[in-house]
């Protein structure tokens, strides 16, 4: 495992369930939440109360934005960081997103009010039991608020990767996910639609602690960004790509 040392060190209480010095855990001072924002001024405010009230205001957030509504006003009316960015796809707008900060955690989600924010404290318990990426696993709880098609899809990409991969994964494209820093900035990434696969197998398949956690997911507030014929044959080509890369690059 390349980071092994790391998990050891932030890892553990002692029997009393107290910190040793040395075994500071993370709090949210050390976390910042990022994604992509692209005309998401129906589900916008509701994301960052959300963060604001589950971490009492103490997580960063980072919005990296593309949109001709009122998203980044919203989000700067909620002491967000803006990065502006010309459209240009999912992928280039997160790994914008994830590079910007420089706290030691990095947690991604969509700005769509789709995924449970009130579960960023289970994130950050995974991240300091020595996690170094734990991945929100919609499919788990059974995903009902998904459309249909994207759900099968979603099974099937997890599928591919899993064979691919040689390790059962459940949920490859999910938008949720906690990175400890140094990953994110040990690997270069080069898929955009699929980035959040990237994200996933990547890690994995050079020996990071990866973890699924099970996330329930609710309906989207506002119109998907991604069309889902040509979005999910961008995604099933990154698997491959990115699988065989890993494994043979
Ligand atoms: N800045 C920026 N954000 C984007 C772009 N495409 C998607 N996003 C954001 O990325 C997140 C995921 O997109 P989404 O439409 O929810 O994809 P879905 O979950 O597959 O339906 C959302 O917060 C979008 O606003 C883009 O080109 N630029
Ligand atoms: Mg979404």
């Amino acid at each position: 495992m390349s980071s092994g040392e790391q998990a050891e060190a932030t890892g553990g209480t002692d029997e009393h369930g107290e910190q040793g010095v040395q075994n500071a855990e993370y709090t949210f001072e050390d976390v910042s939440v990022v994604m992509g924002t692209y005309n998401e001024e129906e589900a916008i405010g509701n994301v960052l109360s959300d963060i604001e009230d589950v971490t009492d205001g103490q997580a960063e957030v980072v919005c990296v934005d593309g949109s001709s509504d009122r998203s980044p006003e919203i989000a700067r009316e909620h002491g967000a960081t803006v990065v502006e960015q010309r459209p240009q796809g999912y992928g280039v707008a997160v790994r914008a997103a994830i590079l910007e900060p420089d706290r030691p955690i990095v947690v991604t989600t969509d700005c769509d009010d789709t995924y449970p924010m009130e579960q960023l404290p289970e994130f950050l318990e995974s991240i300091n039991e020595g996690y170094d990426v734990v991945s929100g696993d919609r499919l788990y709880h059974g995903a009902d608020a998904m459309p249909a098609f994207n759900r099968l899809g979603n099974h099937a990409f997890a599928a591919l990767a899993s064979v691919l991969m040689g390790t059962r994964v459940h949920d490859t494209t999910t938008g949720m996910r906690a990175y400890r820093r140094e990953v994110v900035e040990s690997i270069r990434w080069t898929e955009n639609t699929g980035l959040s696969a990237e994200l996933l197998i990547r890690p994995l398949m050079r020996g990071y602690d990866v973890r699924e956690h099970p996330i329930e997911y609710r309906e989207r507030a506002g119109e998907t960004k991604l069309d889902p014929i040509e979005g999910g044959a961008a995604i099933a080509k990154s698997i491959v790509t990115v699988c065989l890369e890993e494994r043979f690059g």
